[in-house]
């Protein structure tokens, strides 16, 4: 027994001296690894937005607009479908060296735990560049639809293409919460926050501009290429937007 109790008290001081340790901190997102060291680069890093039992792999973009940007879908080769159910848009899938969807349970956790700004990132075909800004974006919680809220548009060579289905609840191929009387993802190909659709549709059909004959249901953004051009990359993506890192 006395041996036991030395064990246990012995583990403690381990425990208080690793939590103690000042590079020790399990960070909560990217703008959290970022503000610790603003040298890191863009890569795949763990985070913890659910607590330390819950350690979570994700992109962090620590370039753009001064980085800190915790990726939550990305779009790059076609290497994944996004043509997928209600249950994998809820946990996530893909690979987030590559193209992936974060999971709505996990952008849920990181919009709980604070303010965020969102962008979208995007090319075309021949090299061209745009993006978007929002000053605020948040998610409800599953029984809500993970309803979209969304703040204002902040911005941006693309334009806003998503204004149009803020407070909208998020709907799969086999869950229609849109305004249609048909269901948006069946019909063009993706899992989003549908309106009645959509001027965007970043998790629609990947595909080379042109290599498809229909509208819409490719990884579009109406404000920048108009409905039939199929983008050959987009992210999107959120950052804290307090001011200091003290609510850390
Ligand atoms: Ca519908």
């Amino acid at each position: 027994m006395k041996m036991q109790v030395t064990l246990f008290v012995a583990l403690l001081v381990h425990v208080a001296s690793v939590l103690s340790e000042p590079e020790f901190y399990l960070p909560i997102d990217c703008d959290h690894i970022h503000r610790r060291d603003n040298k890191t680069s863009s890569g795949v890093y763990t985070i913890y937005p659910g607590g330390p039992t819950m350690p979570l792999k994700v992109y962090c973009d620590m370039e753009t607009d001064g980085g800190g940007w915790t990726v939550f879908l990305r779009r790059m080769d076609g290497t994944e479908t996004f043509f997928r159910p209600w249950s994998h848009y809820k946990t996530g899938f893909g690979n987030v060296a590559g193209e992936y969807w974060l999971g709505l349970e996990n952008i849920l956790l990181l919009t709980l735990r604070k303010n965020n700004e969102l962008r979208f990132d995007m090319e075309d075909w021949e090299g061209g560049k745009a993006h978007a800004q929002y000053s605020s974006f948040s998610i409800g919680l599953e029984n809500t639809g993970y309803q979209l809220h969304l703040g204002t548009f902040a911005g941006g060579t693309a334009g806003d293409s998503l204004s149009n289905q803020n407070n909208m609840k998020f709907t799969t191929f086999d869950k229609d919460q849109d305004l249609w009387d048909k269901n948006c993802a069946q019909h063009f190909l993706g899992g989003f926050w549908y309106n009645a659709c959509h001027m965007a549709n970043p998790t629609g059909m990947y595909a080379p501009h042109g290599a498809i004959g229909f509208d819409n249901v490719h990884v579009i953004w109406h404000a920048w290429k108009g409905w039939n051009y199929s983008l050959k990359t987009v992210d999107m993506k959120i950052r804290s937007t307090a001011k200091c890192s003290c609510s850390h």
